[in-house]
C-alpha cells in the first residue's frame, strides 16, 4: 500500500492521526532508536523528518536509524533540496503556495523531481502554507516569504482552494516550529469547511488539548516536534496519541 493510502486509511480508521517530526539537527542520535520505539509503541501513527537547516550531513543515517526502529509511516518533510533519500517512504512533495518565492514554487520542485523519480520515492503533493504566528519562524525567514495573516481566514481559504483545484492531496497549516501560538481554530475550521483536502496542522502545539481543538477543528493530522523534543517522550507521546484519536471514539 501506497504511503498516502496508508495515511487516508490512518485518518478512516482513527479519526485523526499524530505525526511526530524528527529534526535530524535537534535529536540527541544515541536516544533516538529508543525514542522511535517508546513513540512507535505509545501509538504514534508516524513520522515526519526534517528540519530548516542540515548541519550534521547525517540525514540518511538517522532515516535509517528511525526506519529500523519502527514500521510506522516515515515521511520526509523537506526544508530543502537536500533532504531527498529513498529510505524514507515518501517525501511531501511540497509547494509553498502561502508565498511568492518563485523558487519554492516551482524551482526546487523541478531540480528534485527527477531525483525523487530516480529513486523511486513516493512523492505526495502538499500545499504548504505558513500562518503567521506573531514571530519570525525559520520557515519564514529560511523561504524568504510572508506567511499569511492569522486574522485573514478568507485569505487563507482562497489559498486552500487554490491547492485543492491545482489538485494537490494535503494542505499543511504550519505555525512553524517552536511558534509561540498555534494556528486559531477559526481559521482551520473556515478551511475545513471550504476544502475537502485533508489538513496537516503543525507549529506551537504544546498540550494534548491543543491537539484536540484543532482536530475538533477540522485537522486530519497532527503535527508536534519541539514539545516532544524538549520532554520525556513517552508518556507525553501516548497522552497526544490517545486525545488525537479520541475524536473517532467520540463518533462511535
Ligand atoms: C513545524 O509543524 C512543525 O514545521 C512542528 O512544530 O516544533 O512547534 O511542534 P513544533
Amino acid at each position: 500500500m501506497k504511503t498516502f493510502e496508508k495515511l487516508m486509511s490512518i485518518k478512516r480508521d482513527r479519526g485523526a492521526g499524530y505525526l511526530i517530526l524528527i529534526d535530524p539537527d535537534k535529536i540527541v542520535r544515541d536516544k533516538l532508536p529508543a525514542f522511535v520505539r517508546e513513540s512507535t509503541e505509545a501509538g504514534a501513527d508516524g513520522f515526519l523528518v526534517g528540519g530548516s537547516l542540515m548541519s550534521t550531513g547525517e540525514f540518511d543515517n538517522v532515516l535509517r536509524m528511525i526506519k529500523s526502529n519502527t514500521t510506522l509511516p516515515v515521511v520526509i518533510f523537506p526544508g530543502s533540496l537536500f533532504q531527498v533519500s529513498s529510505i524514507a517512504d515518501a517525501i511531501l512533495f511540497l509547494i509553498l503556495i502561502s508565498g511568492r518565492n518563485p523558487e519554492y514554487l516551482i524551482g526546487h520542485q523541478v531540480i528534485a523531481s527527477p531525483i525523487i523519480k530516480n529513486i523511486g520515492l513516493e512523492a505526495i503533493s502538499t500545499g504548504y502554507m505558513i500562518i503567521e504566528s506573531g514571530k519570525t519562524t525559520s520557515a519564514e525567514f529560511i523561504s524568504n516569504t510572508k506567511p499569511i495573516p492569522r486574522d485573514k481566514p478568507d485569505i487563507a481559504v482562497a489559498h486552500a482552494l487554490a491547492a485543492e483545484f491545482i489538485g494537490m492531496r494535503f494542505l499543511y497549516l504550519d505555525a512553524g516550529s517552536g511558534a509561540d501560538v498555534p494556528i486559531p481554530d477559526e481559521l482551520v475550521k473556515k478551511i475545513s469547511k471550504a476544502s475537502s483536502l485533508p489538513i496537516i496542522i503543525g507549529g506551537g502545539i504544546r498540550t494534548p488539548e491543543d491537539a484536540l481543538k484543532k482536530v475538533e477543528a477540522g485537522a486530519s493530522f497532527i503535527v508536534t516536534g519541539t514539545i516532544i523534543e524538549e520532554n520525556s517522550y513517552g508518556r507525553l507521546v501516548r497522552e497526544f496519541a490517545e486525545t488525537v484519536h479520541s475524536r473517532a471514539r467520540m463518533k462511535v
